[in-house]
Formats: C-alpha cells, structure tokens, sequence
C-alpha cells in the first residue's frame, strides 16, 4: 500500500477557534493524521516530502502556520486497487518567544479545540529538529498531551545536517529514555524531508495506523 503522492488535497486552513469547533463536531470520526513540533523543525517540509509536492506551505520565516490546515489524502491498495480517504492536519508550531499574547491565547485555544474533539483515531507525528532534541517547549508539550491518549510517534528531523558519527550516536542513545519518559511514544524514527532519509519507514507506519482504524470501524 502507499499515499498516492499527487492526491493529496488541501481543503481549508481554519485559524478561527469557533469554526475549528464546528468543523470537528460536522466530522466526529476523524481517522488520520497529525504533524505538530516547535516552529521551523520541519512539519510543512516533511509533509510536502510524504504526501506530495508542495501541499503544504514551508515558511521562509519561522511560525508561519498559525492556522490548522486541514488536508485529504488517498491511500491505495496496489493488489486491490482500491482508495481509502484519510485526514491529515499541519497544526501550528508551539513554542514561539515571538508571538503576541492575543495571538499566544487564540492558538492555544485552537489547539485546546483540536485536540479535545478530534477522537482518539489521530495519530500525532511530533517532529523535532535533530539537532536540538527535547527541548522545553517539546517537554512542556508532552506534558500537555498526554492526557489525551493519542498514538504519539516522534520524528527527528534534518538528519542530513548531523554530520558525525558522535552526533548520531548521541541521538540514537536518547531512544530508551524517551521511551521511558514518555511512555505514549510507541515509535521514534529519524527523517531528513530534504533528502528522503526515514521517509519510506515512516510511510508505511503511518499506513499502518490508518488502516487499523478503518479495519475496526468501518469507516472513517
Ligand atoms: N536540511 C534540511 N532542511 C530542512 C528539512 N526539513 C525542513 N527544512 C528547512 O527548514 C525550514 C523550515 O521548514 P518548514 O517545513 O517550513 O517548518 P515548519 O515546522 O512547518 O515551520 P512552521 O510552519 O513555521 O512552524 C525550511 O527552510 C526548510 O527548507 C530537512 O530535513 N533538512
Ligand atoms: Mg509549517
């Protein structure tokens, strides 16, 4: 199986909390998928890199997405040749020094809305910068999320900019204790959406999940 690349569809960025609320409650089975992280670790990028070219906007400037950005994707079964339709959402970064206080209160609004009436079919792909693993705002946001009980993967993202051996190391030595710290994290996987790095492992697991949702409940 696989994401048929040129299929993805945007459908609307939501930026407004009370249309945000509308739009779940119009959609109370939401089966898909998540990409939220600190502001510039790469979710738009990696997106683009999963689901199709240029889906998603990547940001010149760092918090570019202040919006949920709602999307549609198509899995296809190769055997079968049949299509299954999925959600997918680009979630504004956390973790901004820069923002405003009203703007800080809107997104956390939104994102207080997104995550309590999404269902518990969303799988939470939490992308963080390779270079900069667990950082405060990432801690605070795990701490944050916890509670919600959703399947939560961590990306670590722009491998291609590690370039030794130690750096490497030093990552793929952090895996057990964020294990053991975040206990909701069932898998870590290590991607370069520049270069492709991870991305078919990540594909597949992402397959995965989706499918095993729609298999039980039999529809999206
Ligand atoms: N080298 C390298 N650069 C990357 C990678 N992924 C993203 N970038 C770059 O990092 C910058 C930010 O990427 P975005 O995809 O816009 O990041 P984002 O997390 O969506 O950012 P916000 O929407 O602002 O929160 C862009 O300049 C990308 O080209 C990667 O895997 N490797
Ligand atoms: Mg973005």
């Amino acid at each position: 199986m696989n994401i048929q690349k040129g299929k993805t569809e945007f459908l609307m960025g939501i930026d407004k909390v009370d249309q945000l609320k509308t739009w779940l409650n119009e959609h109370p089975f939401i089966n898909g998928i998540a990409f939220i992280g600190r502001s510039n670790v790469g979710k738009s990028s990696l997106i683009n890199s999963l689901f199709g070219k240029s889906v998603a906007r990547v940001s010149k400037t760092p918090g570019r997405t202040r919006q949920v950005n709602i999307f549609n994707f198509v899995i296809e079964n190769r055997e079968t040749k049949s299509l299954e339709n999925f959600y997918l959402f680009d979630v504004p970064g956390y973790g901004h020094a820069e923002v405003s206080k009203e703007m800080g209160k809107n997104w956390q609004e939104l994102l207080d809305s997104f995550f309590t009436l999404c269902g518990k079919k969303l799988l939470l792909m939490n992308i963080q910068d390779c270079r900069h693993p667990v950082q405060e705002a990432d801690e605070l946001f795990h701490e944050y999320i916890k509670s919600f009980e959703l399947e939560t993967y961590i990306l670590f993202n722009k491998v291609d900019k590690l370039k030794t051996q130690s750096e490497r190391a030093k990552l793929r030595n952090l895996m057990p204790v964020l294990y053991d710290k975040f206990k909701w994290v069932k898998q870590i996987h290590f991607t370069s959406a520049e270069k492709g790095d991870g991305l078919p492992a990540v594909e597949q697991s992402m397959i995965t999940f989706v499918k095993r949702n729609s298999s039980m409940q039999g529809f999206n």
